[in-house]
């Protein structure tokens, strides 16, 4: 994209309502911008990362074994009078009505609709186990949406939903969506941590949080020190492998790690070096058993011939938070570090002199080499301003093209991360980079 056309309006004031970082960073880099309380617009970078991060997330979902759905984002009342949700819900739903004066409601989730689902089309258990997923926007109509797209009220969610035969079966899809989750938080460029949860609105008796540490997060979690030695990398694992999920899903839950002090009283008490702190929660998976295939009527014929009701769990990632989330945990006084893996642009092309033929000449071939991974600050602005920018904007790689190197055919590269810069040819630049 050609910055001089293009709509990334990044702003040097830091915006007086954004109480946190990332928040200041995304309305300061021109990622979002909110259109009323708690609903974003994303702007072309914003989009090109929450685009990314899904992309990531979709990837890991399918290397899992679970298939990608589209569900609507409008439902009908109805489903949810059958799971008994519907008053239950409360204000945090937005309720509508349609023309024939027939309840509806915008989605905060898909438990029902799902279950709805499969009750249609899953009649024997041969067809279990079924894991379904959609990456679907969202409202919530929160008490309190704040800090910008990490507590929305419109907002995108990867949610997963697993059907098995039996309470085994439901386990094995829990620890395979454990692994999924590591993973994809990994190549993310982040370190979450499953953390023992409670389960709210969504019921059931086992839940993981998956928790990025943040001095500005929400989330108030208590741990054992020791989980800071363990190796979160869950390499070698296999999905099918039922001896390796149960070794990995051991790993990553044994030292005490839970939302809440009091989630398993007798262990705390045993922890020997307790720490607290804040977390930003990006993710959340539970186990809830026949809580809503019992009610709602799911079955399928058991191997005998009887009607058995399924084990159910779900599993939610928060795909526009996670955007905030790397930017609390990738970012200094200057702006966003993007990882590689999301950035909206792999490099920005810095033109240091516009209508200088040689400046030009390279950067348009940087350009058409990067085939839309770059960003080429074509405007006519001092070179300070383009410095500035594109530091805030967070690209992993700049290229500088000023007026003296040129000539030589030669460049600076710097990378955003560490700082480090070099002088080199254009091709040994562009090399690196891709
Ligand atoms: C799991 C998937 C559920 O809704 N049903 C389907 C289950 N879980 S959850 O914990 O309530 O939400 C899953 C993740 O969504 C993100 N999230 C939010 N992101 C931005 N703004 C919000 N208001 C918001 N609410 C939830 C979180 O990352 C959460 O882990």
């Amino acid at each position: 994209m050609r910055l001089s056309r293009s709509l990334v309006p990044t702003l040097k004031e830091t915006p007086a309502e954004a109480q946190i970082a990332s928040h200041r960073l995304m309305l300061r880099a021109g990622l979002v911008r909110q259109t009323s309380a708690g609903i974003y617009a994303w702007l072309p970078a914003g989009w090109r990362v929450l685009q990314n991060i899904a992309q990531i997330v979709r990837e890991e979902q399918d290397a899992s074994g679970a298939q990608e759905v589209l569900m609507p984002t409008i439902q009908s009342a109805d489903l949810w009078r059958q799971s008994g949700r519907f008053d239950a819900y409360g204000p945090e739903m937005l309720r509508l009505k349609d023309r024939h004066d027939r309840d509806m409601l915008y989605g905060p989730t898909n438990e029902e609709m799902i279950t709805d689902l499969l009750r249609q089309s899953v009649k024997s258990y041969r067809e279990l186990p079924q894991n379904l997923y959609h990456i679907q926007w969202k409202f919530r109509d929160e008490v309190r949406p704040r800090f910008g797209v990490m507590r929305g009220r419109e907002f995108l969610m990867k949610d997963a939903y697993s059907f098995d035969l039996d309470h085994a079966g439901a386990v094995v899809a829990y620890r395979k969506m454990m692994l999924a989750y590591m993973r994809t938080f990994r190549r993310l460029g982040v370190q979450a941590i499953p953390m023992a949860a409670d389960t709210g609105p969504i019921g059931g008796d086992l839940s993981h949080e998956f928790i990025i540490l943040a001095e500005t997060g929400e989330s108030q979690v208590y741990y054992d020190a020791a989980f800071e030695r363990i190796d979160y990398s869950a390499g070698a694992v296999s999905y099918e492998s039922e001896a390796d999920l149960a070794r990995f899903y051991e790993t990553m839950t044994t030292p005490y790690a839970a939302t809440d002090e009091k989630h398993d009283i007798t262990a705390w008490a045993k922890v020997a070096e307790k720490r607290g702190g804040r977390g930003i929660e990006v993710g959340h998976i539970f186990y809830f058993g026949t809580k809503y295939s019992e009610p709602m009527g799911l079955r399928v014929a058991g191997p005998d011939g009887s009607q058995v009701v399924p084990h159910m769990g779900s599993y939610g990632i928060g795909v526009s938070r996670l955007v905030g989330a790397l930017i609390e945990a990738h970012h200094d006084e200057a702006g966003i570090k993007w990882p590689d893996s999301v950035a909206p642009w792999k490099a920005a092309i810095l033109n240091l002199k516009v209508g200088d033929a040689a400046c030009d000449a390279i950067c348009e071939g940087i350009y058409a080499k990067m085939a839309g991974n770059a960003l080429y600050d074509d405007r006519s602005d001092r070179a300070g301003a383009k410095f500035a920018d594109a530091d805030l904007m967070g690209h992993p790689w700049q290229i500088v093209v000023g007026p003296r190197g040129a000539a030589n055919g030669m460049v600076e590269l710097k990378r955003r991360a560490t700082g480090e810069r070099a002088e080199l040819s254009v091709e040994a630049a562009l090399a690196k980079v891709l």
